[in-house]
């Protein structure tokens, strides 16, 4: 657990320098997880078919957001794909059965 006092005085030092809490805990969060879970994001594309509308891509975005281990999640309507960051490979098959139980048709890109 040395590396992780050491990480706590760096952060420390770091909310000295800018005296913001918020940012502070959001990067303490942060790093708190790649030091423990020690894995590289990743980046997922899916297509989805059936949207039409910004009612749609938000819905998928929601449906996408509520999966743990999710993060970055941006619908490109357009372009009928969602993208997301991950560095759990089991939530990919989880992220495609999400978006059709909210009633859109996605296959990984
Ligand atoms: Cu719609």
């Amino acid at each position: 657990m040395k590396a992780m006092k050491e990480l706590k005085q760096n952060l420390h030092e770091l909310h000295a320098l800018h005296g913001d809490l918020s940012s502070f805990v959001v990067a303490a969060r942060a790093m708190n997880l790649i030091y423990l879970k020690g894995g590289a994001m990743k980046k997922v594309v899916l297509n989805v078919e059936g949207m039409s509308c910004g009612h749609c891509s938000a819905t998928v975005q929601k449906a996408l957001e509520a999966l743990e281990n999710v993060t970055d999640v941006h619908v490109d309507l357009e372009g009928r794909k969602a993208h997301f960051s991950t560095d759990d490979d089991s939530v990919v098959p989880k992220a495609v059965d999400a978006v059709t139980q909210a009633g859109y048709k996605a296959e990984p890109a």
